[in-house]
């Protein structure tokens, strides 16, 4: 059960879900600053203003991530504190932040893994029409471009992207993140081909500084699988996994659109407008991606619809990755099914999905070295005499990992798992109810932080390089 000595065993988080500060040292304000404060869009209205201080205390936070014997620490870069107008002026004080968090890493041995956009963009981009606009992803080279120039001698590892599939879908169909837009299938196509450009730009640039490290970027995965084997609902995962897989990872990895999405999209009129220019570079650059990071939380059960369904209303405790609703096309639904296991928030539970997933992929796309940036249990955690007891959380962890090691086993490439979350943080829509990391964060008591039952479990299984994961 051992995995190999070369295999980073870490944990990630985000920026604007942990740092706080929103408006310390010159960074200057986000899409998600101006949209958490509009009344009703957040659970109980949290924010980040606040987060869990991350970017005044990350040295106490480093220092326990240490403690548990993390090898790696997965976080991302806001850039608005480092051009707090997204281009043009550069905040030093943003940097040095950076800087200094990179090298608290460095100094217990934590490799940094950078995620470039984890979804705050500076807010006069987002007003210009965030991803839509095409001059947003010349900014966002500029920004890349500072970031490897500043970071990229002690980081080797970059994510340009965190899941296009959210930011997009979320911003312009289900309307639950910025800008909120909803139900407008163009806007969406058209950010997801926006964002593959932008990626695009970005690893030629890299691979220009002769840097020589890592850069790829991580995506949702979330393979759809029928709920029976009747040929409709097989067509209807087919489908599914068609626009919810191949559309993401074959611009990525191949280098060009799957056929099936785009001659639908043709018919619908939802092309994106791209130019030849952009689909060669598109194409250029996919040899050059080093890996494909994949966020796994749950599967998708599909059936087939012969007709328009309701699109279900999602509360937010509920979240928007529960299932029920129909496809954007109206070809499938997604499906809650009574034998399966699921979280507080209706998310399921299948570590053997995250294994059929993963070989799946490799069917399609050989052997290319993943990550797995994401993976994590949203939960409440029960507190027992003042004690974190989050068992739940030890057993969701100790699956997914026997089923990363049995993916390796049948021939998957994956060179390293990170758990969402390090810390507890701040969920986008859910709050601090919903709680993930290995480290407990107490609102009550001035922001202390406290180690979790997890905490030791996790730092037993790097000890031991896996072989004391329960089978
Ligand atoms: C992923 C995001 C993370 C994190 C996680 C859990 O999609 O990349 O930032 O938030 O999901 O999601 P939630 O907080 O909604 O439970």
């Amino acid at each position: 059960m051992k995995f190999a000595n070369d295999f980073l065993f870490g944990a990630a988080s985000a920026a604007y879900q942990v740092e706080g500060a929103w408006d310390q040292d010159g960074k200057g304000p986000t899409n998600w600053d101006e949209f958490t404060k509009i009344p009703g869009k957040t659970f109980e209205g949290t924010n980040g203003d606040v987060a869990v201080d991350h970017y005044n205390r990350y040295k106490e936070d480093i220092a326990l991530m240490a403690e548990m014997g993390l090898e790696s620490y997965r976080f991302s870069i806001s850039w608005a504190r480092i051009f707090p107008n997204g281009s043009g002026e550069i905040n030093q004080k943003g940097i040095d932040f950076y800087n200094n968090l990179i090298d608290e890493c460095l100094k217990y041995g934590i490799v940094p893994f950078v995620t470039l956009y984890h979804w705050d963009l500076p807010l006069p981009l987002e007003k210009e029409g965030a991803w839509l606009n095409k001059n947003t992803a010349d900014a966002y080279v500029e920004y890349a471009k500072l970031c490897f120039n500043e970071f990229g001698d002690r980081v080797k590892n970059f994510i340009t992207f965190n899941e296009t599939v959210v930011f997009a879908a979320l911003g312009y169909m289900s309307g639950a993140h910025p800008p909120g837009i909803q139900n407008d299938p163009k806007k969406y196509f058209q950010v997801t081909h926006n964002v593959f450009y932008a990626h695009a730009r970005t690893i030629i640039e890299y691979k220009k500084l002769n840097q020589f490290g890592e850069i790829g970027l991580s995506h949702v995965f979330s393979p759809a699988f029928a709920v029976d084997d009747s040929p409709a609902n097989e067509f209807a995962a087919e489908h599914a996994n068609q626009f919810g897989v191949n559309w993401f990872y074959d611009p990525i990895l191949k280098g060009e659109y799957p056929e099936y999405v785009v001659k639908q999209l043709e018919e619908s009129g939802l092309l994106p407008d791209w130019t030849l220019e952009e689909l060669a570079v598109i194409k250029q650059a996919a040899p050059l991606n080093d890996f494909m990071g994949l966020n796994y939380y749950q599967p998708m059960r599909v059936e087939k619809i012969e007709q328009p369904v309701e699109q279900v209303e999602h509360s937010l405790e509920n979240s928007t990755g529960s299932p029920g609703n129909p496809s954007f096309d109206h070809v499938f639904r997604t499906v809650k099914m009574d034998d399966k296991k699921y979280t507080k928030w209706d998310w399921e539970i299948s570590p053997t999905g995250f294994v059929d997933g993963l070989v799946m992929l490799k069917d399609q796309y050989g052997q290319i070295k993943l990550y797995i940036t994401e993976n994590g249990l949203g939960d409440e955690d029960p507190i027992i005499e003042g004690a974190v007891c989050d068992i739940p959380r030890i057993n969701f962890l100790n699956d997914h990992l026997c089923a990363v090691k049995e993916a390796i086993d049948r021939g998957v490439h994956i060179k390293g798992f990170y758990s969402w979350s390090a810390i507890d943080l701040l969920s986008w829509l859910n709050g601090y109810k919903k709680q993930y990391g290995f480290i407990y964060v107490d609102h009550q008591n001035g922001l202390a932080r406290k180690k979790k039952a997890s905490f030791h479990w996790y730092k037993e299984i790097i000890d031991t390089r896996g072989e004391s994961l329960a089978r």
